[in-house]
């Protein structure tokens, strides 16, 4: 399988986020995306390769113009007040606070299009969220060529990301990018599986009406677990996207048994819904050391989760969320490559 990847996240760096009434270093560490290329070269998994540079065409289909009209601009925003750091929000549209106009100070800004302050963004934040863009499409069109599978090493994430908003480190939704493009050119259906350990949020808002991308989670529940408000079994779509959306909520503590249940179970309402093409969010942030969260795989579990996927028998996208363990998640994320190869 080629793996493509970037060096061009290496400019989201030293960012901060609030977290348990602190300011701390961002969890999303560009080491991370280094220990998961290093690993794929180690195991032989295949050519790692640079993304092609593309436009915001499709980007522009599954997200708000005024939200990406916004992106690129934070940073300068930011220090044309006079700042350096990290641009953070600090304060969000609320119910019963109408929300609808966006402000012009980039602290308003910040707060409209965004659910949290997870989002930082430094200098090379923008660059980097258009190399992660840009790597997503470039391995889908791999896919599109006739490789059974590709991996998308995207750096920043995506899955929370929404039509008009960034959070939990996710700025632009590649996965939801690389559907649509799929759905462009010539896929009827697509089947977005999402692995992470959080609910992909975003994506579930941007194809929640939407009858020709099924999106389905495996998460921990809401009521316990980050991002929380999204990501209830009873959510199932609406309108045309009715039934087209399957939430897979779990308990903190959940191991291989529970989960691979949960997974067995998506696998079976994926192949009823006979996608011309599986995006596999692959978050490995369900590992049982993971430093933000409280799932219980291990290492030996992640092979098992690629084999699970390869009996679907489809062509495959992989594309990089979360996970945070930083030395263990090339092993992890490498492990479900391997283990889908075979
Ligand atoms: C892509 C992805 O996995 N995003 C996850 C964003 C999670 N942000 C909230 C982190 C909350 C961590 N709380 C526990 C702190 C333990 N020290
Ligand atoms: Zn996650």
């Amino acid at each position: 399988m080629k793996t493509v990847f970037s060096p061009r996240h290496l400019g989201h760096a030293d960012q901060v986020e609030l977290v348990a009434g602190a300011i701390v270093p961002g969890f999303e560490l560009p080491s991370r995306a280094e220990y998961v290329v290093d690993r794929i070269k180690t195991v032989g998994l295949g050519p790692v390769l640079p993304p092609a540079v593309h436009d915001l065409s499709t980007a522009h289909k599954v997200h708000r113009k005024d939200y990406l009209d916004f992106l690129p601009t934070i940073w300068d925003r930011w220090t044309a007040e006079g700042r350096s750091g990290t641009a953070l929000p600090f304060t969000w549209p609320t119910r019963g606070l109408r929300g609808d106009a966006p402000p012009e100070f980039i602290d308003g800004l910040l707060g409209y299009y965004s659910f949290d302050a997870g989002c930082g963004v430094v200098e090379g934040t923008w660059d980097a969220i258009k190399s992660s863009h840009d790597v997503a499409l470039t391995a889908a069109g791999l896919v599109q060529a006739g490789d059974r599978a590709a991996f998308a090493l995207c750096r920043p994430p995506g899955h929370h990301a929404g039509a008009g908003f960034m959070g939990g480190y996710c700025y632009i939704n590649n996965a939801a990018v690389a559907a649509q493009w799929f759905r462009d050119n010539g896929a009827r259906r697509v089947s977005i599986l999402d692995v992470d350990y959080h609910h992909g949020n975003g994506t579930q808002e941007i194809f929640y009406s939407r009858a020709d991308v099924q999106v389905i989670n495996l998460h921990a529940d809401p009521m316990q677990e980050y991002p929380y408000f999204l990501g209830h079994a009873d959510e199932r779509g609406a309108g045309a996207g009715e039934g087209y959306n399957l939430n897979y909520p779990m308990r903190f503590g959940t191991s291989w048994e529970t989960w691979s249940a949960s997974l067995d179970d998506a696998c079976d309402r994926l192949l009823a819904y006979q996608p011309d093409v599986v995006v596999v969010s692959l978050g490995v942030d369900t590992f049982e050391k993971d430093p933000i969260s409280k799932f219980k795989l291990k290492t030996e579990d992640f092979p098992k989760i690629g084999a699970r996927i390869a009996r679907l028998d489809l062509p495959t996208l992989f594309v990089m969320e979360g996970g945070y363990a930083v030395a263990e998640i090339g092993v992890n994320a490498a492990g479900v490559l391997t283990g889908f190869e075979g």
